[in-house]
């Protein structure tokens, strides 16, 4: 597990960009395999595996699942434009994909079973390779019984760097997400029927980089990179900083057109937040990031200044690179249009790859299966190069954060609010709110359109887009 207080410089960020994703983890499970293919990167190995962890006081976790031996997943570094190769091994007894969220990868590396590619069973392995098109921050998951699986452990970030991004004097990476546990620390139900048709079920424990409330060093008047990704399965955050100057200068990966406080900012779950931080210039000055969703804030994760102030300014700080994202051609675009409902009726779903046994939620009046061997029909065919806007309209009383793979997408209005031109992987839609999100179909294949909170995903709020 990594130390909190770790801090890493620039410079030792450069050179440990492998090692970093990797530390605390044994090399037999997560290191690199030699002799893969020729002109390919040497494969990242990504072993799933069940372990116990000590994720509050008490007694360590039982059958906590992780990529590795012992630990949160690591934190995986791609660089934006270079090829990257992993091999999934799978070490548990349940069948698992990776899924790799917001890069915009080729179809059959997106991780998704049955749609586009078999399921990896235990002892066997999965060979994924691709060259990320956009820096910023991502995460990755497993696509297959999911509720499980990512609620056991199986989340983590990613890290895409572009060089030509500006110069930060410490960068801190969080995975943000909850478990169910007793008082005993074990696992308990992962969900309750009656809230996975609602807002979905909440953890009982809470962590950043699956400690309560790390404290990372940083240095006094220096810039800090903050990098968040919720990757839990329900909970929606109201992201707010304590103590310091701060600027979101990224959403979902894709820097923001215009710089802004995180006022109680929404994100739902597979949201990603990047945050300029300006440390305190007095030593031991301590910066708190906190959700203050509902009545009771929590403090996240803090940093604390050390050393003589670096005297930083937030104002120097050089905008970050666009990510070369297609402009939908708003004037020719087609559209298609997408209703999110509960269910009529609510009949047992049936299903494998982790069905719940339910059916809550609907698009456009349909309870989709979700991963199933079934051939479902896609929700909408569309046509390679064409340009497209989805209107989208939330029938029902909670939020959903609606996530589109393989594409990105740029919100183009709101009945709810002005909104900015923000690109982005998924929208977190709220109570009749109707939107409009524009795109260009530039990736063939077939796209997974689901809600992010699992719960929702799996008892009938998936659908698919073609391209072809
Ligand atoms: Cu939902």
């Amino acid at each position: 597990m990594p130390e909190p207080g770790t801090m890493l410089t620039r410079r030792a960020l450069l050179k440990t960009a492998t090692a970093a994703g990797l530390a605390g983890l044994g090399a037999a499970t997560v290191g690199r395999l030699a002799g893969f293919a020729a002109a390919s990167p040497d494969p990242l190995l990504l072993q799933t595996a069940s372990i116990q962890a000590q994720l509050m006081d008490g007694a360590p976790t039982k059958n906590v699942l992780t990529y590795g031996k012992s630990g949160p997943p690591p934190v995986i570094r791609m660089k934006k434009g270079e090829a990257f190769a992993a091999r999934l091994i799978n070490g548990i007894d349940d069948p698992t994909t990776i899924h790799w969220h917001g890069i915009r990868v080729p179809n059959r590396m997106d991780g998704v079973p049955f749609l586009v590619q078999p399921y990896v069973y235990q002892g066997d392995h999965f060979d994924y390779a691709f060259t990320p098109p956009d820096a910023g921050t991502f995460w990755y998951h497993p696509h297959c019984n999911t509720l499980e699986q990512m609620g056991h452990g199986l989340t983590g970030v990613i890290v895409v760097e572009n060089p030509h991004d500006p110069a930060f004097d410490a960068e801190v990476v969080l995975n943000l997400r909850d478990w169910r546990l007793g008082d005993d620390g074990q696992f308990i139900q992962q969900f309750r029927p009656r809230d996975a048709a609602k807002t979905g079920t909440f953890g009982t424990v809470r962590t950043a980089n699956w400690l309560d409330q790390p404290q990372f060093d940083a240095p006094a008047g220096g810039l800090v990179r903050l990098r968040t990704a919720i990757t839990d399965v329900t909970r929606i955050y109201a992201f707010s900083v304590d103590g310091a100057e701060v600027a979101v200068i990224a959403l979902d990966g894709n820097p923001v057109p215009q710089r802004f406080a995180p006022d109680a900012l929404l994100l739902g779950p597979g949201q990603r937040l990047d945050l300029a931080i300006r440390m305190p210039d007095q030593e031991g000055a301590i910066v708190s990031l906190r959700d203050v969703r509902g009545t009771k804030p929590k403090i996240l994760a803090t940093l604390r200044s050390v050393g003589t102030s670096l005297k930083r300014d937030l104002r120097d700080l050089a905008p970050l690179p666009p990510n070369p994202v297609a402009e939908a051609d708003l004037a020719d675009a087609r559209h298609i249009a997408l209703a999110l409902s509960a269910t009529a009726e609510n009949v047992p779903a049936d299903g494998i790859c982790g069905s719940l046994g339910y059916s809550f939620w609907a698009i456009n009046k349909v309870p989709w299966p979700g991963d199933t061997p079934d051939p479902t029909a896609p929700l909408a065919e569309l046509k390679l190069g064409q340009s497209y806007i989805i209107d989208m309209e939330n029938l029902t009383p909670h939020s959903h954060p609606i996530h589109l793979h393989g594409m990105s997408f740029k919100l183009l209005s709101s009945s709810k609010r002005a909104v900015s031109p923000l690109i982005s992987d998924t929208y977190l839609i709220q109570p009749d709110e109707k939107v409009q999100l524009g795109f260009v179909a530039d990736n063939p294949g077939d796209w997974l359109l689901h809600c992010h909170i699992i719960e929702h995903q799996k008892t009938g709020m998936t659908s698919y887009l073609r391209v072809m």
